[in-house]
Order: structure tokens, then sequence, then C-alpha cells
């Protein structure tokens, strides 16, 4: 019997885009609540254990591995298509210049005094925002971020941009990503998914 992924991650958290991807390539997989990170060595969520063993960890890679190994559900774009260095610039964009920052929103002692925690969460909401600017500012959205299919850069913008400071701001200065979004919201193969472990509730948009 083939062996489970097993995902460690945590309520509303970046392994809910994990969680997304591989349900929607239908892979069986474990999961571990694990809201400290314990099988990370950062303490950070999500982590994943492939079938084969290892410990995969960083969002943006587990992503793009997943798509990669399963090229017939085109999750991705082909090695040699041309969309592939503007889905691979804006998955590194999305880890590196938005989620990272979260690292210090969730916790802005890790920098300053509190003194300074008001000023670091406007200063990084206006940071996150503005990468959300040039990100729309980027893309020319079909149906979905790259085009006509969906990919792992819609799940990974979907969920990264529930988080502060949240879909309305988001909806404003990205509009048309937004719409793409939104498609990833409304997905019925996600809507399991999405009640169970990042629920659209009252309010969620911000
Ligand atoms: N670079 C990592 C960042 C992961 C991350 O920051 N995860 C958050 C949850 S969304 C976390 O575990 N935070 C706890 C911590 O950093 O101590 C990735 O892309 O997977």
């Amino acid at each position: 019997m083939t062996r489970p992924f097993v995902v460690h991650g945590a309520r509303g958290t970046g392994s809910v885009a994990v969680e997304a991807a591989l349900t929607l390539l239908e892979l069986p997989y474990r999961l571990e609540e694990d809201p400290d990170g314990q099988a990370s060595p950062l303490g950070q969520v999500p982590a994943l254990i492939p079938p084969s063993g290892g410990l995969m960890t960083e969002s943006a890679a587990i992503l793009i591995w997943l798509a990669e190994e399963h090229p017939s559900r085109q999750l991705s774009p082909a090695v040699g298509d041309p969309a592939r260095p503007v889905f691979l610039r804006w998955m590194t964009f999305v880890s590196a210049a938005i989620y990272s920052l979260y690292w210090i929103r969730d916790d802005p002692s890790r920098l300053a005094d509190e003194a300074h925690e008001a000023v670091i969460l406007e200063r990084t909401a206006e940071r996150i925002t503005r990468c959300w600017t040039v990100m729309e500012d980027g893309l020319s959205p079909g149906p979905f971020l790259l085009g006509e299919r969906l990919t792992v850069l819609d799940i990974y913008v979907a969920v990264v941009s529930r988080w502060q400071p949240r879909r309305k701001r988001f909806y404003e200065v990205a509009p048309g990503i937004g719409q793409a979004v939104r498609r990833v919201d409304a997905d019925p193969r996600l809507a399991a998914l999405w009640a169970d472990r990042f629920p659209f509730e009252p309010g969620w948009e911000g």
C-alpha cells in the first residue's frame, strides 16, 4: 500500500496551501496538527514528509515540487512553457517578499521592544500591501493568475492574502488578482478543506 504524505500544519497557516495542493492532486495525506512546528528546524509549518521519507519545509518549494511531480495535473507551467519563469518569479515573490514578513508580524518582539509593536505592524502591513500592488501590476490574470489554468500560485496567493491586512485591503490594491483568488475560494473541490482548515467566518475579509 502506498504510504501517505504527512503534513505538519496548523489551521489558517501556510500549511493550508499545501493541504489544498494535495487535495487537488488527490494525493492521500495524513495531517499532524503541529502549531509549534515541531517537525521543522525553525519551528514552523508547513513541513511535509513525502511517502519516500525525508523532510521538506518552505511552502513555495513544497508547492512547486508537488506540481512538478504530477505534470499531468497541470498545477504549474511545464519547463519550457513561457509562463514558467513568470510562475517561478511570483512563487518566490510571495514566499520571500510577503510570507517572510509574518515572522515579524506574528511576534514583533522578535525584533523590537513592545513600544515599537504598533509601528512594526503598520509598516509591515504597508509593505505587504505594496507587494500585492507590485504583483497586480506584473500580472495580467485570465480566469487564473497565469491564464486559463489554476496553478499552485493561485492556491498560494489565496491563502497568504487572507492574512493581515486581509482581503478587503488586498482587493483594493489588487482587484485583478483578487478575481482569480476568489475563484480558488469558490472551487468546489476545496470547499471541505476551507471549511475545516481556514473557514470563511463572518468578517473574514477584514
Ligand atoms: N519560509 C517558511 C515560512 C513558514 C512560516 O512562517 N510559517 C508560520 C505559520 S504561517 C509559522 O510556522 N510561524 C511560527 C514561527 O515562525 O515561529 C515557508 O514558506 O514555509
